[in-house]
């Protein structure tokens, strides 16, 4: 069941420069940044109180955000993230339902160990989703 908005990632180029621009011209502070080795990204968080931004650098060349980046070299809105109560059950439901749910069945987990998973963009409107257990 999906339980509300959790983040709304955009990529950027350097996650460092991204991070002192939110913070210098809007106020926003922004978290340490981490490493997700698995999925290829380092990531820093905005917690604006009832969800969340989500900055995206590719840790990697052959990073998933990576391909994002060369179409579109200055940055962008790169996925949103809804908040599910089981990311195991929502999958499922999404998948019997004939919508593509990424990663082969491989478990997938945010940079914290969350479990999370993504839905292929041209099963969501043409967006990219992923969604993330919270508890
Ligand atoms: N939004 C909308 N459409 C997108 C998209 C995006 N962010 N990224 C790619 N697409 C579209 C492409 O335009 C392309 O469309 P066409 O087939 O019509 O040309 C199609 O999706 C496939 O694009 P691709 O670049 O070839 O993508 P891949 O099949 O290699 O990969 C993808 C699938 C895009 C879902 C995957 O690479 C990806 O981005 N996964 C998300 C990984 C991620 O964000 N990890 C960080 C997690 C951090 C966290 O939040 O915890």
């Amino acid at each position: 069941m999906i339980t509300g908005l959790a983040h709304v990632a955009i990529v950027v180029p350097n996650l460092d420069a991204a991070a002192a621009r939110l913070r210098d011209v809007y106020g926003l502070a922004v978290g340490e940044a981490h490493l997700n080795e698995q999925q290829g990204v380092r990531l820093a968080y905005v917690d604006l109180g009832n969800a969340r931004i989500e900055l995206l650098e590719p840790a990697r060349p052959d990073s998933p955000v990576s391909k994002f980046l060369d179409r579109n070299p200055k940055g962008g809105i790169h996925h949103f993230c809804l908040a599910v109560d089981s990311v195991e059950a929502s999958a499922a439901e999404i998948s019997a339902k004939g919508a593509a749910v990424l990663g082969g069945g491989q478990p997938q987990f945010n940079a914290h160990g969350g479990r999370i998973a993504f839905v292929h963009p041209k099963d969501f409107l043409g967006a990219l989703v992923e969604i993330e257990e919270q508890g």
